[in-house]
């Protein structure tokens, strides 16, 4: 077994468990948890506002989610120009990216990179996990233990946690039997691994699956590729970026990101002037074209109806599997690889390189999850309701429990002792994304609540960054000790997310958003949809109105 329980985030399956012992004391305006790009942004902006601040990191290294997801294959599914810190020009004048998407690597060597020249590292405690925090109602300040033992007093905590961080391992009897070699793509092994002439399976189709499964399958003797829900997956058209092209986005770059702050996703990306259909049979067509051509995920929002209207969105889904079904050679697999259960663009749309194709190979199975359930594993391989299947390797890549997996494995302990975990019991409940109410001075960023993953998560971390840290500003400006999100803002909160989840398609599929993939989760779509660009002037009007919806405390 290549995997432990270091896997299944912070405190493993069973909950937190306090390490080694070296308590120390220390007195903070700031406690970040997570040093990825929301909490190394975090780090930056509170030490420019001179705060002292103290960053938590489970990992020895900065990334978060793009130290852990390293699996054959892995890389974003935004464009490289727009997935990067727009806050410092300096910054994105000097970095030049290599790829439309870029890899992994390459999104992590920029955010060590960012991190150097910043002087990051020594704000970052590596190596260890916040398990606790509780807070003081007298002090007004929160203490918060890590797994070293060590104890800090904060005024203000920032959940940087990550809304894909706590990886899923799936509840298969025998998992733990099987003698091969196992690993999750969340979690991947930091040196090589070399699927030359193995069998090999892998157990998940979601966009982990999908990017690893053409690369797994070029090396590996035999590939049996376990499907259990069919995704939709556009191929992401990646290609060098020349020179000239990386010369003229950063001589347009303020455009550029203008252009992202005022779009619904957080990307320049415009959609189609009309709705679908409202335009010619030729003009949607063509509209079609040109987005499958472009790549990627924007496939989703070609008109900005698509994810509202069931016609609309019946006319992108006929398009896509006409273009899937012609890349596969066998008919009945098609029948297998292409969704029938939910609307297209209801779950995140993969982002693939020749995903499709690979199953033209005659050394990949696809085995349908559905038609022939896993039963059990065993010392040598899988048990389907059909037959065995030998195998020297088993790929996880069943996901995550997303947006609350990781705040639920910390101990949170707000006013009177209420224990986040049991507030949420019946799913995430926030104003804005950002606040809790009984969490004073407690804030999220990219929590539930917020558009987080529908949105390009490095611009939706520095808005609520630059948010948090302007509401802690006005505190000070106003000699108040804390900021506490009201009950009946949460619940008004609640209600403005759900109502808009219903207005669209989103709710018919069960995807993570939904809560869907985690057996026993509340199915509630924990994000909210009505766009990047109105979210944000939702975020400064409440500023602006003297952060309406929230109490500010005075010190007693
Ligand atoms: O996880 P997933 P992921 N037996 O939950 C299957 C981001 N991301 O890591 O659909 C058999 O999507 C499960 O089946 P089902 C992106 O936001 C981005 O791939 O539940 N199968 C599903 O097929 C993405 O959406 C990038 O029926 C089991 C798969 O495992 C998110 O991360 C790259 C099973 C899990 O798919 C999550 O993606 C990678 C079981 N017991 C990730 N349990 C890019 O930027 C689960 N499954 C490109």
């Amino acid at each position: 077994m290549t995997i432990d329980r270091e896997t299944f985030g912070p405190g493993g399956p069973g909950g937190p468990s306090v390490r080694e012992v070296t308590a120390t004391q220390d007195h903070v305006d700031v406690v970040v948890v997570g040093a990825g790009f929301g909490g190394l942004y975090a780090l930056h902006k509170f030490r420019e506002q001179g705060r002292s601040v103290r960053v938590f990191e489970a990992a020895p290294e900065v990334g978060g989610t793009w130290y852990f997801n390293r699996y054959p294959g892995a890389r974003c599914d935004v464009e490289s120009l727009d997935y990067s810190y727009s806050f410092s020009d300096e910054l994105q004048q000097e970095w030049t990216w290599t790829e439309k998407y870029a890899t992994q690597g390459e999104i992590l060597a920029y955010i060590k990179w960012v991190a150097d020249k910043l002087d990051l590292r020594s704000g970052i405690t590596f190596n260890t996990r916040v398990i606790s925090a509780v807070f003081d109602e007298d002090a007004l300040r929160w203490t918060v233990t890590t797994d070293t033992g060590e104890v800090v007093s904060a005024r203000f905590v920032v959940m940087a946690t990550g809304p894909l961080s706590s990886p899923l391992k799936p509840d298969i009897a025998g998992l733990d039997s099987f003698v091969g070699e196992t690993y999750h793509t969340a979690h991947w092994p930091h040196e090589d691994v070399d699927f030359t002439g193995k069998r090999v399976a892998v157990i998940g189709t979601g966009s982990s699956g999908i990017q690893s499964i053409p690369i797994i399958a070029a090396q590996a003797a035999q590939l049996y590729v376990f499907q259990r829900t069919p995704n939709y997956s556009v191929p992401a058209g990646n290609r060098p970026l020349s020179a000239e092209e990386v010369e003229q986005a950063k001589a347009t770059y303020a455009d550029r990101r203008h252009k992202s702050w005022r779009s619904g996703g957080g990307s320049p990306h415009v959609a189609h002037p009309q709705l679908t259909m409202e335009a010619s049979a030729q003009e949607r067509r063509e509209a079609f074209e040109r987005r499958w051509d472009l790549g990627g995920v924007l496939f989703s929002k070609t008109f900005s109806d698509q994810m509202i209207d069931a016609e609309a969105n019946e006319e992108a889904r006929k398009f896509y599997e006409e273009k899937v079904r012609a890349v596969i050679d066998d008919p009945a697999v098609a029948d297998l690889l292409i969704p029938t259960d939910h609307p297209i663009g209801t779950k995140r749309i993969c982002t693939d390189t020749n995903y499709f194709q690979t199953f033209n190979r005659a050394n990949v199975q696809l085995v349908s999850v559905r038609k022939t359930p896993i039963e059990s594993i065993d010392a040598t391989g899988i048990n389907t309701s059909e037959q065995h299947f030998d195998v020297d390797a088993i790929v996880l890549a069943t996901g995550f429990d997303a947006m609350t997996g990781t705040l639920a494995k910390i101990d949170i302990v707000g006013r009177g002792g209420q224990r986040l975990v049991d507030d949420w019991a019946g799913g995430p409940r926030t104003y804005l994304g950002l606040g809790v109410d009984g969490f004073p001075n407690l804030f999220l960023v990219s929590g539930p609540g917020a558009p987080a993953v529908l949105a390009n998560m490095v611009l939706h971390a520095e808005a609520h960054v630059n948010w948090i840290a302007d509401a802690i500003d006005h505190l000070d400006e106003h000699g108040l000790a804390a900021i506490e999100a009201t009950a009946d803002a949460v619940d008004d909160w609640v209600t403005e997310c759900n109502k808009r989840a219903e207005a669209t398609l989103f709710p018919k599929a069960n995807s993570w958003y939904m809560g869907a993939n985690v057996p026993g989760k509340p199915r509630v779509f924990m994000l909210f949809i009505g766009g990047f660009a109105t979210y944000l002037d939702i975020c400064a009007e409440v500023a602006g109105a003297g952060y309406k919806g929230f109490s500010l405390i005075k010190r007693r």
